[in-house]
């Protein structure tokens, strides 16, 4: 089968939505690290339409930070490929041309910077996960100790890490006297601009105080809230998306119908017309980032672990049953929603149940298992922050730590029928380490795990509050399992 290229594309069945652009004309604007699922089917979508519009020279050229998967996939097909949007209605094609250049940065790390000191670049977007920013999660500031961190302090003019690559050619800007490139992180980390910032201006400043300085008052790094559900492609969807093209396409993405960003407007190099394309350009986007990471990710994050352990491969699966689809709801109602400082306008109840069809979605096959990793990461902004707050205001965690517990049931790395779990974090070794030791007994294993400074910081574990409600939740999985505690923690 012919593949999906620059050539083919004049081919492709009507139905099939193609760049409405000349895309062998796009010029680059934009370097984006990360260039996954996510950015593909979320910025670099909005950005083909900023070019559909007319808008010129805000092409992608994007980089793997690890592996040379996507390139291999995608630089035989001139960058192309097919974003299928999938609901109960059937899945919605369309190619995207925004992705104009393919990079691999541990092959050749020089390219990359190159692209990245290009005065034609105004902005550098980053998905590389909450891990790939090489920061203690809990702090949210560098851990100096990474071992990426420190080969990058070590070889700095050959990075690894995106924060070495993002000082490299920050630097290698200055002293070429080109302005610097605004730095948009597009993770789903708490205060994502502020964050990275800090992560930045520390490394620059390990390196010389100086290039610190200048990281911190002359680079703009705005923050960002990103939304939407991108499952993992599998096989079937490869076959799928090629039957409909009639051309292969090694890689497309699937997504849902419902896409979000929120983009704090503050760009000194310039910016594409992003608000032309449904981008909401505001001042302040931390009700956004909180509302959407603790009602969405703090939801998902919970019906992984515990919908893994009760036995459920997707999310839909775990909306499907019914003390599930109440836990989600209480949750949400009774002890996310109070802790909530929400964005102007915003209706609420009308986000939440938005929020819950979404997870609905039977054409998504969304896995609890992918969701499930890194949840290192992951917990401090979607559950422990918001158990932090309701208990700042003497309110009840019953449902947090219902969802924290699954968490720790789950990194002890056997489900309930005795079956190891590829449990992916990168704390993997030291959470195995510790529930070893503990053996699965509530008493132990909770203390053992809130140990973990790096997901709990250091002042909760001292909560008896907290402690108490954590080890209760966790001893009644480990009893009666995960349905069974979350059919009694949402009946009683
Ligand atoms: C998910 C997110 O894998 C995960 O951790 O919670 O990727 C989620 O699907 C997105 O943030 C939705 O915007």
């Amino acid at each position: 089968m012919a593949r999906l290229t620059l050539k083919t594309l004049g081919d492709l069945p009507a139905a099939v939505a193609r760049p409405a652009y000349d895309v062998g004309a796009a010029e680059v604007g934009v370097v984006h690290l990360g260039v996954g699922a996510f950015h593909r089917a979320h910025q670099a979508v909005y950005l083909d339409d900023v070019m559909a519009r007319g808008a010129k020279g805000w092409a992608v050229a994007g980089a793997s930070l690890r592996a040379a998967d996507t390139y291999d996939a995608l630089a035989p097909q001139d960058g192309l490929y097919t974003l299928a949007v999938r609901s109960g209605e059937g899945d919605a094609l369309r190619v995207v041309g925004s992705l104009r250049r393919l990079l691999v940065a541990p092959r050749d790390p020089e390219a990359l910077l190159a692209a990245m000191c290009d005065p034609k670049v105004r902005i550098v977007t980053l998905t590389v996960t909450e891990k790939g920013y090489c920061h203690d999660p809990a702090r949210g500031t560098l851990d100096e100790a990474h071992a990426d961190i420190r080969a990058d302090l070590a070889d700095p003019h050959r990075p690894r890490s995106a924060p070495g690559f993002l000082v490299e050619a920050l630097a290698r800007r200055r002293a070429a006297g080109t302005r610097p490139f605004t730095v948009l992180c597009c993770d789903n980390l708490p205060a994502n601009g502020g964050t990275v910032a800090r992560v930045t201006a520390r490394l620059a400043t390990l390196r010389d105080p100086d290039l610190g300085r200048f990281v911190e008052g002359e680079v703009a790094f705005p923050a960002t809230m990103v939304d939407r559900i991108v499952p993992a492609t599998t096989d079937a969807d490869r076959a799928l998306v090629a039957g409909r093209l009639r051309v292969a396409d090694a890689w497309p993405v699937m997504a849902e119908p419902f896409s979000q960003w929120v983009v704090e407007d503050r760009f000194p190099a310039g910016r594409p017309p992003l608000e032309e394309v449904g981008v909401q350009m505001v001042a302040d986007v931390a009700p956004y980032e909180h509302m959407k990471l603790r009602l969405l990710n703090g939801a998902h994050s919970t019906m992984a672990y515990l919908g893994y352990l009760a036995g459920h491969e997707t999310i839909a699966e775990v909306m499907a049953d019914p003390p599930f689809a109440q836990l989600v709801a209480r949750l949400q109602d009774e002890e996310i929603t109070p802790t909530l400082a929400v964005p102007p306008g915003a209706d609420l109840d009308g986000y939440k149940r938005a929020l819950r069809a979404r997870f609905r979605n039977p054409a998504l096959r969304h896995r609890t298992w992918q969701i499930a990793m890194d949840g290192s990461q992951k917990l401090p902004q979607r559950l422990v922050a918001t158990a932090r707050d309701r208990l700042a205001a003497n309110a009840p965690i019953d449902f947090l730590a219902l969802a924290i517990a699954g968490w720790m049931r789950y990194v002890a790395g056997h489900d309930e029928h005795g079956r190891a779990i590829d449990v992916r974090d990168p704390l993997a070794p030291q959470l195995r380490a510790l529930a070893d030791a503990a053996g699965l007994d509530a008493g132990r294993l909770a203390p053992a795990l809130l140990s973990v400074r790096e997901v709990f910081g250091t002042g909760l574990p001292a909560d008896p509050r907290f402690c108490g409600a954590v080890t209760a939740a966790l001893s009644d999985i480990i009893r009666g399992g995960a349905a069974g505690a979350v059919g009694r923690r949402v009946t009683r």
